[in-house]
């Protein structure tokens, strides 16, 4: 017998994959969790029923996630993650030779543990040296924080559970207040054909907070309608310009791709143009 997993990426739209194995199926307190090998993409780790990583395309979203703004900052030595518990963001963050610490945040500690038990080339991250991971709500964390980091990275699930809140413009005045005068801050924003409100909520939000807003784009297979995207706030430096040339050795993003990424069909200007200055 086949045995198929499927994400309904819209109530009328499903996503399956053949399955050859289960490997992890639990509640943790936060959220259903579960681990299945699949013969297209590898593993794959979903929460809530949601798609969140594959071994074969994990590299567009961790490497879209991180390098456009620390490629973009001067001096990105210091990096907070909040979320992203399989440690793939994190890996792609120490990976860069101008940070010095990548610190990790994260509420469900089931989340590391699955990495660890089955995505050791995201999990790697974990123990750099460069790198700390705390179990804790980032929401709570960031509001004791004050003018310490130079980049924060929100790699959230979607707007619905544990992550609801990390989608209000009060927590991106809490960021802002936690970066430095040059800070800047990468949310993932959801694809512009399936989560329109979700993109509106998240570029708004920032967009009040930090006076250089932007919206860029990747396409990763996995993720609902394959078009998936970001919005980054920043408080000095244009994201558009790149600011470091060596060599990263990466999959997916290059110095082209990053200023590619900022060119946004018709549609998707239209969606950020409502929420105004821009
Ligand atoms: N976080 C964003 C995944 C959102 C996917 N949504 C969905 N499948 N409906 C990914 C975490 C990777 N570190």
């Amino acid at each position: 017998m086949e045995l198929w997993i499927t994400e309904y990426q819209t109530p009328a739209l499903g996503f399956s994959c053949k399955a050859t194995e289960t490997l992890r199926v639990e509640q943790t307190p936060y959220q259903h969790l579960s681990v299945v090998d699949t013969q297209q993409f590898g593993k794959m780790m979903l929460l809530d029923g949601m798609v969140q990583t594959t071994e074969e395309d994990e590299h567009i979203y961790h490497e879209m996630i991180t390098m456009v703004a620390v490629n973009s900052h001067t001096d990105p030595g210091n990096v907070l993650v909040i979320g992203g518990g399989d440690g793939g963001t994190l890996r792609e963050i120490v990976r860069h030779p101008q940070v010095n610490k990548g610190t990790l945040v994260e509420i469900d500690d089931r989340v590391i543990q699955a990495s660890r038990d089955f995505f050791p080339e995201l999990s790697i991250s974990f123990d750099s040296v460069k790198t700390e991971v705390i179990i804790d709500d980032g929401i709570k964390f960031i509001k004791d924080r004050k003018n310490e980091f130079d980049i924060v990275i929100v790699d959230s699930t979607e707007p619905v559970g544990p992550a609801k809140d990390l989608f209000s413009a009060q927590f991106y005045q809490s960021v802002s207040a936690a970066l430095k005068e040059d800070g800047m801050i990468v949310v993932q924003s959801e694809s512009p054909f399936f989560n329109q409100e979700v993109i509106k909520m998240a570029f708004g939000g920032i967009k009040k907070t930090f006076p250089i807003t932007k919206l860029y784009l990747a396409s990763i297979p996995t993720y609902p309608s394959g078009l998936w995207s970001f919005t980054i706030g920043s408080k000095i430096y244009d994201p558009e310009e790149i600011r470091y040339s060596g060599d990263l050795n990466l999959k997916y993003y290059t110095p082209e791709v990053h200023k590619a990424a900022f060119k946004l069909p018709a549609f998707v200007q239209k969606l950020i143009a409502m929420n105004g200055r821009e």
